[in-house]
């Protein structure tokens, strides 16, 4: 044997060899408990970084110790293939995405065998291949039939640089790009939408059944969904149309001076009179250039023009002005609203610039409020004055409220009823991109848009397109594949020339993962519904909206056309932290220095300024130059070190500082390891049967052993403290180098244990090491351990010596003796005859399990 650890020759040697056997083919019987134990699936950008090592690492623990634990196991691996940069290298580079991206998922799955992660590679799924894409398009088609998926002309968000629509979700809080970090524009254009709204209700009631899932992401997606309470009520124009509002505080309608709409709406053409059509003319054209982030945002000074119209008052029948506002969104509620200044900041800020009348209804108890000279809205309590039936009442949401009892007054007069509305928006899901997965639609003249049918899936992408700079997509120039008959009537038609947005395509691939080679079906229901719900799902917090939320809408969609039995695709929800390392900051000019460029590491200095450099723990990233290749260090220390530290550092969900002496650390304990092992397996053993009696310092090694397991088991529950069970090794691996004598049995159960227990862990060490204690068969498939709780049992326990209420010291006795032994115990150890020797005892307090106290005299 090699007497010394050396990771490159054994790593990967079981690999193949597991491989060979399909060790980590998925068990199928039956009989077990299932376990779908689930990464986020990566895009594959060429390179693994480290957030990927510890992704993957952390599920792959999971799924290990839950195969030893005698589950079926599930634990796939796949691509997230379509996108962007796929398509910006074929224009940059002249090679075709395909192509690229094929080479990507070679290099990474490389990558990833390299780390010992025991996936079913048979059931890989590569999202941008016919054979998977071909169902996205039929599930496209399930939503399409299901009037599920539209077609609607909207203002849309247009990232100029990538020459794309974007998701509202894709657009960040200052308005730009995800991607391209572009500011978005508005452009009206006809798009494709998934009509997620429907589902708002149960995406969000369904959050209570999450309990597996961070507090903080079940909170995010509530957010995003936003529900609000409130009411419809409708306003009538002095023409006659209707004009219904939305409105969260129904309760002050009689407060109401104006009402405002979005300069989208479409009433306002026919409401602005002839004088006034100029400036709503300006004012709509402007407003449209605008992005809703822009429009909404709190500071801005608030604009509008009149339409020259009135609409009436429905409980006062007054006559109030109608407004057009970019404020007011045409996507939101109805897209118009009634103005209520006196108690809205927003239309109190309005009301003001434009001289609008401002009506006092929410009276606060402290000071007497006066629309003509309040400074800001009153939103707070008080209670509800000028307002007919309601006066008199508190002002609030609460139980018997103003708000409620506006509501049951405007059901009773026909006037109105509560609504919740949320803001949740329909997901668009056209780009005009060539990498992504065609939409199978054709445009008829005669039919309107026709789904491809399902026998002429996929609509493949067509291979023989040019890149040329970013423009329009190739697909929109390429007539040849355009021109196709309508599948419904023959007619001459045209195929729709955007693809969907790539998280349609994620939104479904766990479910493929149980079926994944089913050439007839997108799964066979009976396979995904027994596999599913994933019982571990991993990944980053930067999905917790949207790759997660259109999952969940994806599984309610396909559970109500009859395809899956479960309301929710993830059970449990582990969101991991960062992987962070020391960047060196220049604080004056707030730039990042290359480490490499630093003189000397122990005092940084700015190799340009001289200025002294801030050491930040910050997340990796290249312009950070802080990153760490995987590659650097699985070449220098192998994968069981990789995994140990980046399992022991921090605990799963907390962000991870990297720290060279730290790997080290590892790197030297699984040596340790190793030694303790080779060092035991040199010398042969008396095979001896389990001893009932056994020495005090076998007793003890063994208790050390069995609170291993006892600890390690309670880790690898629920939570996961994955950092703490490393350390549980470290101990027992302490506790048997300290062991006098390692010839006994209860040596070789420790030894044993000690593989056992660090095979999910350092799963080559662990199986090296097990074949060099004789065994034939792998350690991955043995049973895990379990602790004997015989072999806990403490059988000495500390007592405490007081000689008159002093504490002198403490003395070992047995823990069951009983009261009488231990007084006897006491009075005979040596300690206590220091203190009461020639003295009278008085009296003795013995407290079981405690201390015994004797009191004295002279
Ligand atoms: C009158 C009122 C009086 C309002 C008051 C608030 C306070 P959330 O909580 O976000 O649902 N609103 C309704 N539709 C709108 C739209 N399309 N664009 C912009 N604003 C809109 O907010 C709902 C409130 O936002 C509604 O209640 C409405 O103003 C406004 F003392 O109506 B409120
Ligand atoms: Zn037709």
């Amino acid at each position: 044997m090699e007497s010394r650890y050396n990771p490159a020759a054994i790593e990967e040697k079981w690999q193949q060899a597991w491989e060979a056997e399909g060790l980590h083919g998925t068990n199928e019987d039956a009989s077990k408990p299932k376990f779908y134990a689930l990464s986020m699936f990566p895009y594959p950008s060429g390179n693994l970084h480290m957030g990927h090592v510890r992704n993957y690492t952390i599920t792959d623990v999971i799924a290990r110790v839950h195969r030893m634990k005698g589950y079926r196991v599930l634990h796939p691996m796949g691509w997230d293939a379509f996108g962007l940069p796929a398509e910006n290298a074929a224009i940059d580079r002249g090679v075709h995405p395909a192509k690229w991206t094929y080479q990507n998922v070679a290099q990474m799955r490389g990558q990833l065998k390299q780390l010992g992660l025991s996936y079913d590679w048979e059931r890989e799924v590569t999202t941008c291949s016919p054979d998977y894409y071909r169902w996205t398009q039929w599930l496209f088609l399930e939503f399409f039939k299901a009037g599920l998926a539209y077609q609607k002309e909207s203002a849309v968000n247009w990232d100029p640089i990538d020459q794309t629509v974007l998701a509202n979700e894709q657009v960040d809080s200052e308005g730009k790009s995800w991607r391209s970090g572009a500011k978005v524009e508005r452009r009206m254009l006809r798009q494709w939408f998934l009509k997620i709204t429907d589902y708002a209700e149960q995406l969000l009631k369904d959050l209570d059944q999450l309990e597996g899932w961070p507090e903080r992401v079940r909170l995010m997606q509530e957010n995003w969904i936003g529900r609000s309470t409130g009411a419809q009520v409708v306003f009538k124009t002095e023409a006659g149309d209707e004009l219904p509002i939305f409105t969260t505080r129904p309760d002050t309608l009689w407060g109401a001076t104006f009402m405002v709409l979005s300069p989208e709406h479409p009433l306002v053409e026919s409401l602005t009179t002839a004088e006034q059509a100029h400036v709503v003319n300006a004012y709509r054209t402007e407003a449209a250039g605008k992005s809703e982030i822009d429009r909404t945002a709190e500071d801005r000074e608030k604009t509008g023009v009149w339409t020259g119209s009135f609409a009436v008052n429905p409980v006062s029948n007054e006559r109030i002005p109608i407004w057009i506002a970019d404020y007011v969104l045409m996507g939101y509620g109805t897209g118009a609203i009634m103005a209520v200044p006196a108690h809205d900041q927003r239309d109190f800020e309005f009301a003001r610039k434009y001289s609008l009348p401002v009506r006092v209804v929410v009276q606060p108890p402290d000071d007497l409020l006066d629309g003509h000279t309040m400074k800001v809205a009153h939103v707070g309590e008080g209670v509800m004055v000028h307002s007919g039936p309601l006066n008199g009442a508190a002002a609030g949401k609460g139980p018997g409220q103003s708000v409620e009892r506006a509501i049951a007054w405007l059901e009773e007069q026909g006037l109105g009823k509560g609504t919740a509305n949320y803001r949740l928006r329909d997901w668009l899901i056209s780009r005009q991109r060539y990498w992504g997965c065609p939409i199978p639609v054709v445009h008829c003249p005669n039919c309107g848009p026709v789904g491809v049918p399902s026998d002429q899936l996929p609509v493949q992408l067509p291979e023989d397109v040019e890149f040329s700079g970013r423009g329009p997509s190739p697909l929109a120039k390429l007539e040849s594949w355009i021109r196709v008959p309508c599948p419904s009537c023959g007619t001459p038609a045209r195929r729709e020339t955007d693809t969907m947005d790539t998280f349609i395509c994620s939104s479904w691939y766990f479910l493929r993962y149980p079926d994944a080679q089913n050439d007839e079906q997108v799964f066979d229901p009976s396979k995904t519904n027994d596999w599913m719900p994933v019982d571990q799902y991993v990944g980053g917090i930067e999905h917790a909206i949207l790759h997660l939320l259109y999952s969940r809408f994806f599984t309610k969609v396909l559970r109500d056309r009859g395809l899956l039995n479960f309301d929710e695709p993830f059970k449990r929800l582990l969101t991991q932290g960062m992987v962070q390392a020391a960047a060196y900051k220049n604080p004056v000019t707030g730039k990042y220095i290359t480490p490499s460029d630093i003189a000397d590491l122990s005092d940084p200095r700015d190799p340009v300024t001289g200025d002294k450099l801030d050491v930040v723990f910050e997340k990796m990233s290249k312009s950070k130059y802080n990153g760490i290749d995987p590659k650097e260090v699985l070449g220098k220390y192998g994968a069981d070190t990789a995994r140990m530290f980046i399992l022991f550092k921090a605990p799963p969900e907390k962000d991870l500082e990297w720290d060279d002496a730290d790997v080290e650390g590892q790197f030297r304990f699984l040596n340790r390891v190793w030694r303790l092992v080779a060092e035991f397996a040199d010398h042969p053993r008396e095979s001896v049967a389990a001893n009932a009696d056994l020495s005090k310092p076998e007793k003890d090694l063994r208790r050390a052993i069995h609170t291993a397991i006892q600890a390690i088991t309670e880790d690898l529950e629920g939570d996961y403290q994955l950092n703490t069970a490393v350390s549980e090794l470290m101990k027992l691996s302490n506790a048997l180098s300290d062991a006098s004598d390692k010839s006994t049995s209860v040596y070789a159960e420790g030894i044993e244990t000690l593989l056992l227990l660090l095979a999910p862990f350092a799963p080559h060490i662990a199986e090296e090491l097990w074949h060099l204690l004789g065994h034939a068969d792998s350690v991955h498939q043995q049973g895990w351990p379990k602790a004997n709780p015989e072999a806990l049992v403490v059988d000495e326990i500390p007592l405490v010596i007081q000689v008159m209420g002093k504490t002198r010291g403490t003395i070992q006795v047995p823990a069951k003796a009983s009261k009488d032994d231990l007084e006897a115990l006491a009075k005979e150890s040596d300690l206590a005859k220091k203190y009461i020797e020639g003295k009278t005892i008085k009296k003795v307090i013995v407290v079981p399990g405690k201390l015994v106290n004797f009191v004295v005299s002279e």
